[in-house]
């Protein structure tokens, strides 16, 4: 165990910056906020951050749209803040990994300026452009993902490029050998700076071949990221976790594998995916289908045992809460919130917790367009609505599932905007801070927060948390979720009821089990030998060696 990598080991916590922690009341998170609340990370114990975008930006997609990789937005802060946030979570014992967002950059980066202006520029090639048809026509008539069309015409270049996200997102032309010259520049500087990794921003569609429209997974994805596996990420101890909303387990190990020198782990969203709905997607709610959901994390628990590694998350910043969408953020949040956690954090992989789910945060109920902030809710209504969509039906979705629900600013207390700012809240304050907040939390032995603590904790001390080979149990039950990990003779059993009922469970022999409770969040537990009554959301976690 001693040669395992100290990411397989930790648990990883992500910011989003533009909500984490104001400081100087201007309504919008900064660095300096995020340095001033290192103590809550390091009192949690995680071992990493993964840092949403700080890089400059005309914050069109939330930063998700850079304008220059090398400096920081001046709303976040400076490199010398960069530089001590960096310096202050290493002297805490947490590495930041910082986002890598290459499948496109911002309309307003100096190499668009460039590429727009002078079709003799080394920068034209370095984004897709097309001539217009005989009648002005675009290529084709692909649409982008965030709504309207994905060819978007510049007058100043005479073209159309391609916004596969949106028109302030043009795509950056992999297939040129110095545009992928210069990202590698860029993240070896970063990584010089002392960075611990990077998250790669939809990896998967670096490789895409735009002339047969196979844009995921395309034929040159592989191929470059090898190469950029030997031009920067070869020799250094860093994590790289490449986001792919189609990956598939079949696909995975080749990102993943360790021979394959390319990344150390994906983010794959097929359990999400599973809970939306088959025409509208996450736009339309839908109820919550554990036999799915169970199929999709116990089936790549399964695909990822010997080849690869798994992240496991149920929110991020594109996600709602996990706790309202897949448990009850009413009488039963903390308890369900546990349940989450526990059946997320014990199965094999690395843990990523989002910021304010480790106090048990929840969905905000907005009502009108104009409470909205997210670039792709407001372009996915627009689509919607040519569609036939009513508003009410795009609400309930989009409250349900929309990407401004993780996006409200974390509540620290009880005092005026949750402490999060001295100013005016870029985007609303959820109402229910007075109850839900970190302060309150740390107060409570039972809590959410401590809740977390323990199973972070856990990951690290137990060989059987962070190694234990997965096995599914009564993977056809309807609401109860339950698996095993075994390692070097330990046996660990996980049981959580994941209805707001009281179910009564009969577990297969394999899963019976004596010896030590960890986790009990209603009553000890410490043996499974037969038939019990589970109470509304209980779960629970048993050690036998
Ligand atoms: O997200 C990838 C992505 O495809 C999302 O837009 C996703 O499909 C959607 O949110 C779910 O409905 C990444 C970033 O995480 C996201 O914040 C960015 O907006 C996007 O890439 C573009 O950079
Ligand atoms: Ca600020």
């Amino acid at each position: 165990t001693q040669d395992t990598p100290w990411w397989q080991r930790s648990v990883g916590y992500q910011i989003w910056p533009r909500s984490f922690q104001d400081s100087n009341g201007d309504g919008v998170g900064d660095i300096p906020g995020i340095i001033s609340r290192l103590d809550h990370l390091a009192d949690l114990g995680i071992g990493f951050l993964w840092l949403s975008p700080v890089y400059a930006s005309p914050q069109q997609d939330m930063g998700y749209d850079i304008s220059d990789y090398r400096d920081i937005a001046p709303e976040y802060g400076t490199l010398n803040d960069m530089d001590r946030l960096i310096t202050e979570a290493k002297a805490r014992g947490i590495g930041i990994v910082m986002d890598l967002v290459v499948n496109h950059s911002s309309d307003k980066h100096r190499w668009f300026e460039a590429a727009k202006a002078d079709s003799g520029a080394p920068e034209r090639d370095y984004y897709v452009w097309r001539d217009p048809g005989p009648n002005g026509e675009p290529p084709s008539d692909l649409r982008a993902c965030f709504g309207g069309p994905a060819w978007n015409w510049n007058e100043e270049a005479g073209q159309y490029y391609l916004g596969y996200f949106s028109p302030f997102q043009p795509d950056l032309n992999w297939r040129n050998p110095a545009l992928r010259a210069e990202i590698y520049d860029m993240m070896n500087w970063w990584f010089d700076r002392g960075i611990a990794g990077f998250r790669m921003d939809v990896i998967s569609l670096i490789g895409k071949d735009i002339e047969n429209e196979v844009f995921e997974e395309g034929p040159y994805l592989h191929e470059y990221l090898q190469e950029m596996h030997q031009k920067t990420l070869k020799g250094r101890d860093v994590l790289t976790i490449g986001e792919s909303w189609s990956v598939s387990r079949e696909t995975a190990p080749l990102y993943c594998a360790k021979d394959r020198d390319e990344l150390d782990m994906v983010f794959q969203f097929n359990h999400i995916k599973s809970q939306w709905d088959e025409v509208h997607g996450k736009w339309k709610p839908k109820p919550f289908d554990l036999v799915a959901f169970k199929d999709e994390l116990f089936g790549w628990q399964e695909a990822l045992a010997d080849a690869g590694w798994n992240s496991l998350f149920l929110s991020n910043h594109d996600l709602p809460r996990q706790v309202s969408k897949y448990g009850d953020d009413g009488e039963y949040r903390v308890r369900s919130a546990k349940a989450l956690a526990t059946l997320t954090h014990l199965m094999k992989g690395t843990p990523f917790i989002y910021q304010g789910e480790e106090i048990g945060m929840t969905n905000i109920r907005l009502e009108r367009i104009d409470q909205f902030r997210d670039l792709e809710t407001i372009g996915l209504w627009h689509e919607e609505r040519e569609r036939g969509t009513d508003w009410d039906t795009f609400l309930a979705g989009a409250n349900e599932n929309g990407r401004d629900n993780t996006r409200t600013p974390v509540q620290w207390d009880d005092g005026p905007c949750a402490g999060f700012t001295d100013g005016m809240p870029w985007i609303e304050v959820n109402s229910n801070f007075p109850e839900i907040n970190v302060a309150a939390e740390r107060a409570k032995s039972d809590g959410v927060l401590a809740h977390y603590r323990k199973l972070v904790a856990l990951r690290k001390k137990m060989d059987v948390v962070a190694l234990g080979r997965f096995e599914a149990v009564a993977a056809e039950h309807d609401k109860v979720a339950a698996y095993l990990r075994h390692h070097d003779g330990e046996r660990l059993a996980v049981v959580a009821n994941m209805t707001g009922d009281e179910v009564r469970f009969d577990p297969p022999e394999a899963l019976h089990i004596e010896g030590e409770g960890l986790l009990s969040t209603v009553e000890p537990r410490y043996r499974i030998d037969g038939p019990m009554t589970l109470a509304p959301w209980e779960s629970f976690a048993i050690h036998a060696r």
